[in-house]
């Protein structure tokens, strides 16, 4: 069957103008979105189980980048790619030199950077809040040193996630290490350039299972502001227990002027970094509502870096990826939807289910022949994946590049 997206859209297009939303605005909103893709969504990648390798997986950052740059063409809308020191620059700046170029001439740049004090063996107890000053310095070098190949390859956005906690009760001083913990964040925080900025994320428990140094938005929060304006909270949404309201705290970051990015991503049980929107995409809707109205009245909040941290390893790498694309941009194009003015009626009128419905009736909308448009408005197939699919890239590179055990990581 013909798909008949234009009719759609043009009856969609009514409905929303009924709603009292601008049609065109939406569709300018939808355009000038931007989504990062991480270097390390593109390698193969394993759970504590094992790596599951895939033929034609990226090793090099360069291989990468050529992937990434797949997303990009056929989604408009991933320019950048996150990249990862140790993983993508094993030499080190040797690996650096003209990789901005390159990623030029695949029509994408470097993103953020991303330091790697988990890894080392060094680590084991703890990266910046290890007893041990010379481990402390171990991990504080190695972010300066990211900070400086991040100027290199024209990476303005430190991201920073440590692995730093403990097993059992009594293993740690709380108190001790947090002390530990903001004094090398704010030797690291003065090592940044003045147009980076370092953006910071928690997670509650993993690898330690009994604490983490920074364990919840809040701590992440506090260490920022002892830092500097530079330092913002970044929310990883795989990184919550269960039932925590996400939508409320980056309503609260963007209230306070903290909100630095996202790693999206889902979780079912854990940190499961399934595609995002794939288990709870009525929390992605609630999570974009939140940034959408953020954008009708912005306030000194700094701009929202959208980096997506999954590593695919049953889905096929840039199949998945330019799913997660998909999902998060019909999260937006819905948020998009609501019809604001109603909203904020029923709010002062404490009609409640009025004001559900307001949500409801703009989660439900089939957004997907705007989208249509929207990409047909860009120049690009309408359809990301099948026309992905279509050009034969992933077959090509299975064979070109082989199976091989490669530089990769997990998802953080
Ligand atoms: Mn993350």
């Amino acid at each position: 069957m013909a798909d008949n997206y234009r009719a759609e859209y043009a009856l969609l297009a009514e409905r929303l103008t009924d709603r009292g939303l601008d049609v065109n605005k939406i569709k300018q909103r939808l355009k000038d979105q931007k989504i990062e893709t991480p270097s390390w969504g593109f390698s193969n990648a394993g759970t504590r189980f094992g790596t599951y390798r895939q033929p034609g997986a990226a090793v090099s950052i360069e291989e990468k980048l050529a992937d990434a740059a797949q997303v990009h063409k056929f989604t408009g809308v991933a320019p950048t790619v996150a990249v990862h020191v140790l993983w993508d620059f094993p030499n080190g700046a040797a690996d650096c030199t003209n990789l901005s170029a390159y990623a030029k001439s695949l029509g994408v740049k470097i993103g953020a950077i991303n330091p790697n004090v988990f890894q080392a063996r060094e680590y084991m107890s703890g990266s910046i809040t290890n007893e041990n000053p010379a481990v402390r310095k171990q991990a504080v070098d190695h972010m300066v040193d990211s900070i400086e190949l991040g100027k290199i390859i024209g990476s303005d956005v430190l991201s920073l996630w440590f692995a730093d906690g403990t097993d059992y009760p009594g293993e740690g001083d709380f108190r001790r290490r947090k002390a530990y913990m903001l004094e090398s964040l704010q030797t690291v925080y003065n090592a940044m350039p003045a147009d980076m900025r370092m953006v910071l994320e928690y997670k509650p428990f993993e690898p330690g299972f009994y604490h983490t140094d920074i364990a919840d938005w809040g701590m992440s929060f506090v260490m920022c502001q002892k830092c500097g304006p530079n330092a913002h909270v970044l929310v990883d949404l795989g990184h919550h227990l269960q039932g925590t309201n996400v939508e409320h705290i980056v309503a609260f970051l963007l209230d306070e002027e903290r909100l630095g990015g996202f790693h999206f991503n889902n979780h079912k049980y854990a940190d499961d970094d399934l595609t995002v929107g794939s288990i709870n995409p009525y929390e992605l809707f609630l999570i974009y509502n939140e940034l959408a109205k953020a954008e009708d009245a912005p306030n000194g909040n700094p701009p929202v870096a959208y980096m997506v941290d999954q590593c695919h390893i049953m889905k096929s790498k840039i199949d998945a990826m330019i799913q997660t694309i998909e999902h998060i941009q019909g999260a937006y194009a819905k948020a998009l939807c609501i019809n604001r003015g109603k909203l904020l009626q029923a709010q002062k009128d404490y009609d409640i289910v009025t004001a559900e419905v307001c949500m409801t009736e703009a989660f439900n909308t089939d957004v997907s022949p705007l989208l249509k448009v929207v990409r047909e408005e860009m120049g690009l197939d309408p359809n990301p994946l099948d026309a992905f699919r279509a050009s034969g890239y992933w077959e090509r590179m299975g064979k070109e590049r082989g199976d091989r055990a490669g530089s990769g990581g997990v998802g953080a």
